[in-house]
């Protein structure tokens, strides 16, 4: 696709008052840009510049702004003359200015902050805030009207962009990819994702490859691709690229009217094709490449050196203004350059022909809703989860696989919610795997690409979003539920560490919406980590890591949950909770293995509101006057049964000693309840944990979470964890709780040497488990199974 241009033509979609309109606009918003990064007063330069007008500290990004400021400026004219309905992301997200310059432009700004007008003390306070102590951040962040994405952490514009366009068929997501930023892996893989994107039913993303050359000291790898090599590149990724190159006058402004025009027209025709038959188009989406000079507009050379069209344009070109008269004076050049006069009236108002092109009311890209997508968010449909409930006639009786029987659950939600389309499951490649199969009874697997005889369960406009990358799968549901929608990713436990900063990223992205009375709330990210660390049975130390969790809980406590069910219906029940749950980073472990189930589902949900609680049936102690000698803890479906175990050995061996049984699903019950919502009173902590007794407590994941979040409790210093301790291999499942010493055996040594006077009495039991540990250990040496006396344990079961 070409542009109906010539390099130095001025022929193309626009008039001249046309260009006028646009590069005055563009003029106005770089200005503004300008004046962000350096100005605290005399915003219109109306009294010559002096120090104290500029700020002490010179922050923020200039060179990827023009660029930016260029693309918003055509994006808005492509929205109000082709009637689009868009929404933009800004990859190179340290180009803040850019977006606050437009929005308050467009009038978005002022109508989301009011004390920031559009007049002269309006433009003096934009300035004065940006990257100002108490100010607003230099980034896109969330306080940036119209954005859903930072772009702090550079590399997921793309996935963000189409998880934004699932689902929104009338939507056109401009996505900004900084040339830099496509260097990261996450970039890299989400070129693939317009695979997944439904021409029919989905809306289009368009990508703007934001080539700059220069990222921030060193050129860029497709800045520097001789031009047949990155043509290749593009157009094996499925694209058909334009190429808008012009940097003078009005030809930059004429390729990128006729190139978005065409871009628009082409997404078009694709969808109107897909729509009419539901057939796939052969031919690619279309997407922009932008050869621009990095720190476009801005100061050729400072100080004798070279910096618009290079990477000294980064962040500030003139370093030194409030002391620098030399500097000052190229400052003021520079935004005389825009000719202010030209683009604001005297009250600094801007001028109404100048945003003849901007469009109006929620058209505006700082004004979409899908951008504050919790005023778009619905409530998913969800059937009752006691409908899914596991018999469990007597604790420990029955079996089940629990995210199979969620599986089922889930299937229901994905039928229940077909025709509102706002939930999908992400994960790579591990749906079926993770045995949440019954899904796909009732979706497939989004699949836009060639199908053989040999594929099962794909369809195009499946719900089930499977690409072998967790960065993207993460990336995609972000953009889903940032526009207001709902999804969950299960994910292998271990590999669940690629999004760690993906995590971070999005938690504080939440932690700063719920500040923000703008924003209305989102539906959680839910995160279901099975194929946990304890049952990799097929894999190995590779797949053995729980750490995902420690990482979860350095986020503020207002965001973040973490649930250990140890069962089927507590499963359900947690999950119920978390896909109506708000603004939070939800992550559930559960395993997929056969698992006793402990709690019918009466008493799985009064244990997942409490989110801890004594397992009476379970414990010997309980009589007032004779409370417990000993507490066994347990967080974690695998901890649970071991600790089970346990103490069917000690009630059988020692029936004197008083055993109680407590079980943790919200990890975050843990905490104090001045650390966290979910946090216990100290004296709810010691209604579960007297202080006093040992607590032998074995947990899923790195023991040293367990002391991080209980230090401050009494007990602490009575507290004893066992969890895994990073000893792992390809064994039985016994075997890796032998080598981390959580398994029962070990537990009631644990008891033995713990519990005062024990040690002295219980000798001979004490040895006994010893012994069963070294025979259990020597039956997999010899049978490559666990001895069957531990893999056949059961709860003892009533005698009817
Ligand atoms: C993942 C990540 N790594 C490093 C950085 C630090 N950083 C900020 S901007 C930048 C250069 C970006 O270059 P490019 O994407 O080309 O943006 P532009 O040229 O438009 O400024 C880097 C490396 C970052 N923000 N994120
Ligand atoms: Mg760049």
């Amino acid at each position: 696709m070409t542009a109906n241009v010539t390099a130095g033509t001025l022929t193309g979609p626009l008039s001249p008052a046309d260009t006028d309109v646009l590069d005055r606009y563009w003029r106005a918003a770089n200005y503004l840009s300008v004046g962000q990064i350096y100005l605290m007063d005399n915003p219109l330069l109306t009294e010559e510049l002096r120090p104290e007008h500029i700020k002490p500290r010179l922050l923020g990004h200039w060179g990827t702004t023009p660029g930016l400021n260029f693309m918003w400026a055509h994006l808005s004219r492509a929205i109000s003359t082709l009637d689009a309905e868009m929404m933009i992301v800004i990859g190179p997200g340290h180009g803040g200015p850019a977006a606050l310059a437009n929005t308050w432009l467009e009038g978005s700004y002022t109508e989301v902050y009011p004390s920031i007008g559009r007049d002269s003390d309006g433009m003096r306070q934009l300035f004065r805030q940006f990257s100002f102590p108490g100010g607003v951040p230099s980034h896109v962040a969330p306080e940036t009207p119209g954005s859903i994405h930072e772009g702090g952490e550079l590399g997921y514009s793309l996935s963000h962009a189409h998880g934004a366009a699932f689902d929104n068929p009338g939507l056109i997501v401009a996505c900004v990819v900084g040339d830099g930023e496509a260097e990261t892996g996450p970039l890299a893989t989400s070129w693939h994702s317009h695979r997944f994107l439904n021409p029919a039913a989905d809306g289009a993303v368009l990508p703007i490859l934001h080539l700059n050359g220069y990222k921030i000291a060193n050129p860029t790898v497709l800045g520097r691709l001789p031009q047949a090599e990155l043509d290749a590149l593009l157009r094996g990724y499925g694209y058909e690229p334009a190429y808008v190159t012009g940097t003078h006058g009005h030809v930059p402004h004429q390729e990128m009217a006729a190139t978005l025009d065409a871009c628009v027209a082409r997404i078009r025709a694709i969808q109107a094709e897909a729509r009419a038959d539901h057939g796939r188009s052969g031919a690619g989406w279309p997407m922009i490449v932008l050869r621009s000079p990095k720190g476009w507009t801005g100061p050729v050379e400072v100080d004798g050196l070279p910096v618009e069209g290079t990477w000294r344009s980064h962040q500030v070109p003139l370093a030194e203004v409030r002391t620098n008269a030399e500097h000052r004076h190229q400052l003021v050049e520079w935004m005389k350059s825009y000719r202010p006069e030209e683009l604001f009236g005297p009250d600094g108002s801007p001028d109404l022909d100048m945003l003849a092109f901007a469009p109006s009311g929620q058209r505006r890209l700082g004004s979409t809703p899908h951008a504050n997508g919790g005023v778009l968010l619905r409530d998913l449909a969800l059937p009752d989860f006691r409908d899914y409930a596991q018999a469990v006639p007597a604790p420990g009786a029955t079996t089940s696989e629990p995210t199979r029987v969620l599986g089922g659950w889930l299937r229901d939600i994905m039928r229940r919610n077909a025709v509102q389309r706002n939930f999908r499951i992400f994960g790579p490649d591990e749906t079926e795997s993770n045995r949440l199969t019954a899904v796909l009874e009732a979706t497939g697997k989004t699949w836009e690409e060639a199908m053989l005889p040999v594929d099962v369960n794909l369809a195009a406009d499946g719900r089930v979003m499977e690409i072998l990358s967790e960065h993207t799968c993460q990336g995609w549901l972000e953009g889903y539920l940032l526009t207001g929608r709902h999804g969950l990713f299960s994910c292998y436990e271990a590999f669940i560490h690629i999004v760690d900063s993906m995590f971070n990223q999005h938690a504080k992205w939440l932690e700063v919406s719920r500040k923000l009375s703008w924003r209305r709330p989102v539906a959680s990210l839910n995160i279901l980590l099975t194929s946990h660390v304890w049952r990799q049975d097929h894999n190995g130390f590779s797949h053995q890591d729980p750490g995902f969790i420690d990482l979860v809980a350095n986020k503020k406590s207002e965001v973040i949950r973490v649930y250990l069910p140890p069962d089927a219906n507590t499963l359900l029940s947690v999950a119920d909770h978390c896909l109506r749950s708000r603004e939070y980073v939800n992550v559930i472990v559960a395993g997929k293995q056969p698992n006793p189930n402990w709690l019918d589902m009466e008493s799985a949900v009064l244990h997942c509101t409490r989110g801890a609680g004594i397992w009476k049936w379970a414990s010997n102690d309980g009589n007032p006057e004779v409370d417990a000698d000993v507490v066994l803890g347990a967080a974690g479906d695998v901890p649970t049964l071991e600790v089970l175990a346990a103490t069917d050995i000690l009630r059988q061996a020692l029936p004197e000693l008083r055993v109680r049984v407590v079980n943790v699903v919200d990890l975050m019950r843990l905490q104090p309840d001045s650390e966290h919502p979910h946090g216990m009173s100290d004296a709810e902590f010691n209604a579960l944990f007297p202080p006093g007794r040992p607590i032998i407590f074995a947990y899923h994941g790195y023991p040293w979470l367990i002391h991080r979040l209980t230090y401050r409790r009494d007990a602490h210093r009575d507290i004893h964890v066992r969890g895994y301790t990073e000893e792992g291999t390809t064994t039985t499942p016994f075997d890796m709780l032998m080598m981390n010493h959580m398994d029962r055996f070990h537990l009631v040594m644990d008891v033995i040497d713990r519990v005062p006077g024990l040690v002295e009495r219980a000798g001979e039991l004490r040895q006994q488990m010893v012994d069963m540990r070294t025979r259990a250990r020597a039956w997999t040496r010899q049978y490559g199974e666990d001895i069957p006396e531990v893999r056949d344990w059961q709860w003892p079961q009533p005698t009817a």
